[in-house]
């Protein structure tokens, strides 16, 4: 008797568990339809690019994007991304982010000696580049590597923002100045990786 119940109610919760964790077909099919049309809008637009897998692109050797996977972002919930439960950026990489707490698009890099890298030149995946665009940061290159950010000044040349020791990450730039006490948030153009 005692078993029977027991089983009952291991099969109710499981049918529970999976009715959470299915998403209506509708959705399934935009998302898919979204990151479908994204990554052929960096594909097109980035020569050389090729997609590694569902989400990401190889822009050239050592430079990824990332798509920000809608199904992941509903399942984890906007609190728990916002708490920035979800950084995920692999040993070796610099990694930089869309939005603050490490969530939204990222572009990362992994190759050392190529000077500033021209985020103007990395298609973002919504359009446009990546200038301008980045609101979160996490450096988990090999220990005590720097990274350094940059602007573009109007005159024409990079303007060194600050740099980030690994391991480090500055989780909202909005929060956080430049050297000079300028602005960081939406404002980088280039970085030296390495
Ligand atoms: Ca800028």
């Amino acid at each position: 008797m005692r078993k029977a119940f027991q089983v009952l109610i291991a099969v109710a919760v499981s049918g529970i568990i999976v009715a959470a964790g299915a998403q209506p077909a509708s959705a399934a099919l935009a998302d898919a339809g979204t990151i479908e049309k994204q990554v052929a809008s960096v594909l097109d637009r980035t020569p050389g690019a090729k997609r590694i897998d569902r989400l990401t692109i190889e822009m050239k050797p050592g430079v990824f994007v990332t798509l920000e996977d809608p199904a992941a972002v509903r399942k984890v919930g906007a609190k728990a991304a916002a708490a920035g439960g979800i950084a995920d950026c692999a040993f070796y990489y610099l990694c930089m982010w869309e939005h603050s707490d490490f969530v939204g698009a990222k572009i990362h890099f992994t190759r050392c000696g190529l000077g500033v890298e021209n985020l103007g030149n990395m298609a973002f995946p919504r359009g446009g580049t990546w200038s301008d665009k980045v609101s979160s940061i996490m450096n988990n290159q090999s220990s005590g590597t720097w990274s350094g950010f940059y602007d573009w000044y109007v005159g024409g040349g990079w303007d060194d923002l600050k740099f980030l020791k690994a391991f480090g990450y500055w989780r909202d730039l909005s929060k956080d100045k430049a050297d000079d006490g300028s602005k960081m948030n939406d404002r980088i153009d280039g970085v030296q990786v390495c």
